[in-house]
């Protein structure tokens, strides 16, 4: 097999495919690092076709679901082989907001870039970010709004995990329809992205794994 179908099998949002293949890789003794990389280069080529707006939402989210359908056969021979996340982040729609189509998106580039998820659901009390970011030993909280009356609540999140003293060691990242950069500014938040694979450039440059674009 030529290792470089996954990635084709991605593209397509091929589950069965992608999962078939992946199966094949690890058959044929393909070092379980080089599928990783092939897997984790064919998301970012999706990332950055959703960016252009050559493909969209439903394309991305199909994709997204070969490649969990890979990354699920792939993950038992992961930690047998000693391959680190590249970080781990906590992410939730803030108090008071129930969407969470977009957070879920952010989540699977997240996964899909090789970042451990600790996903915290919707409707997240301040609380229980705090607690997230206390015990789960994540490098990043991120945060999703998608009301304007919500947004607030990003703001009292950020305000709690200072108060506390856990902004020495986790990053903060906002984002979401009606949030921008100046609002992210504003409440102190240490990244904004628009969309779900500037979310991940953003947490990349955020733990040093990509130089800043500023
Ligand atoms: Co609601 N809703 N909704 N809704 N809803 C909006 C957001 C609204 C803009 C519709 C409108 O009026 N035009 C409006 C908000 C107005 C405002 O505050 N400015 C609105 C409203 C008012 C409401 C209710 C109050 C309606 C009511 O009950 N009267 C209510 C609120 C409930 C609550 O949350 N407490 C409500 C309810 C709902 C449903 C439950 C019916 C449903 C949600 C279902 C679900 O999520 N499981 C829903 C939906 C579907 C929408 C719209 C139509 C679509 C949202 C969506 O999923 N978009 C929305 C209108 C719209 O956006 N066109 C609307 C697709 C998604 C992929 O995009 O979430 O923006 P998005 O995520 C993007 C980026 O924003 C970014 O990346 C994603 C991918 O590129 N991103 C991040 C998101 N989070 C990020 C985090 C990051 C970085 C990037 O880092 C941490």
């Amino acid at each position: 097999m030529n290792i470089l179908d996954i990635k084709k099998a991605l593209n397509a949002g091929d589950i069965t495919e992608a999962a078939k293949l992946t199966q094949a890789a690890l058959d044929g003794s393909v070092d379980v690092k080089k599928i990783l990389d092939t897997l984790i280069e064919g998301m970012d080529e999706i990332g950055q076709k959703f960016k252009k707006n050559e493909i969209f939402i439903p394309e991305v989210m199909i994709s997204a679901k070969a490649m969990h359908a890979a990354l699920k056969i792939l993950e038992p021979h992961l930690s047998k082989s000693g391959i680190k996340p590249v970080g781990k982040v906590g992410i939730g729609t803030v108090k008071g907001d129930l969407h969470d189509i977009g957070k879920n998106l952010v989540a699977m580039m997240f996964r899909g870039a090789g970042f451990e998820i600790v996903d915290l659901g919707i409707d997240v009390p301040i609380e229980k970010f705090i607690d997230t970011a206390k015990h789960k030993d994540v490098n990043i909280i991120a945060i999703s709004s998608l009301l304007t009356t919500s947004m607030g609540a990003m703001k009292d999140v950020i305000g709690g995990l200072r108060k506390q003293g856990l902004l020495r060691r986790v990053k903060t990242m906002v984002g979401g329809a009606p949030v921008t950069q100046d609002f992210a500014t504003l409440i102190g938040a240490d990244g904004y992205a628009e969309d779900a694979s500037s979310a991940v450039d953003k947490a990349r440059e955020l733990l040093g794994l990509l130089k800043s674009k500023k």
